[in-house]
């Protein structure tokens, strides 16, 4: 089971290095690790759990965060239209974007981040994406709103970016050009 102090922090390598191609078929430590980072999700987002285990609560988990190089993230989340996205995605792209932005009018947070940063993180709003789930189907879906933004959030870990150098130095909450604000419940 996957705990806060298996999530590693900002200022450690992993999260500043670009993670390496998953080979099919999974590996059973493989496997077995793209399982866990679900879970650790859904547990974070059961009250009773995440209190006993004293686990923040998260819609995303990139391996980076867990110090492993593969390129694959664990998404959990209820889309706009109230539907549960539950997925690891591996080897995930993304294959087209619109022009139009968005950003969380909030900010973003990051279970690596243990600190508040302030300021609007610009994204497509809505992509078109492709990945290889755990039993190697390969997926190819439309995201937007909240999940088009995590799943943005969790591929720049896997290439090594953090939310926060996205954010305008001058001024974080600049406009965003051509974007619609993406207001969280
Ligand atoms: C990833 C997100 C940061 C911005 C927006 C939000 C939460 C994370 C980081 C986009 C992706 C983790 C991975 C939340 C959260 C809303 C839905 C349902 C009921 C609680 C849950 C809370 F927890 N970010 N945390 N941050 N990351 N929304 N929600 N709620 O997930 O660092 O790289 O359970
Ligand atoms: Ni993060």
């Amino acid at each position: 089971m996957i705990l806060m102090d298996d999530i590693i922090r900002e200022g450690h390598p992993t999260l500043r290095t670009k993670a390496e191609e998953v080979k099919f078929p999974l590996s059973d430590e493989t496997r077995q690790l793209a399982e866990d980072m679900l879970q650790y999700l859904i547990n974070s987002q059961d009250p009773e759990m995440a209190e006993k285990y004293n686990l923040r609560s998260g819609i995303g988990l990139a391996a980076n965060q867990v110090n492993s190089l593969q390129r694959m993230f664990a998404l959990h989340l209820q889309d706009d239209a109230g539907e549960q996205l539950s997925f690891v995605a591996i080897n995930p792209k993304i294959v087209s974007h619109s022009v139009e932005n968005t950003y969380l009018s909030a900010g973003e947070g990051c279970l690596s981040v243990d600190r508040n940063v302030p300021g609007y993180v610009p994204r497509h709003a809505r992509i078109t994406v492709k990945f290889k789930t755990i039993d190697g189907e390969e997926k190819k879906m439309r995201l937007k709103g909240l999940s088009a933004i995590a799943f943005q959030h969790e591929l720049d870990h896997l290439n090594g970016i953090m939310f926060y150098d996205r954010i305008n130095e001058k001024n974080p909450f600049a406009d965003i050009p051509e974007s619609i604000p993406y207001e969280r419940d």
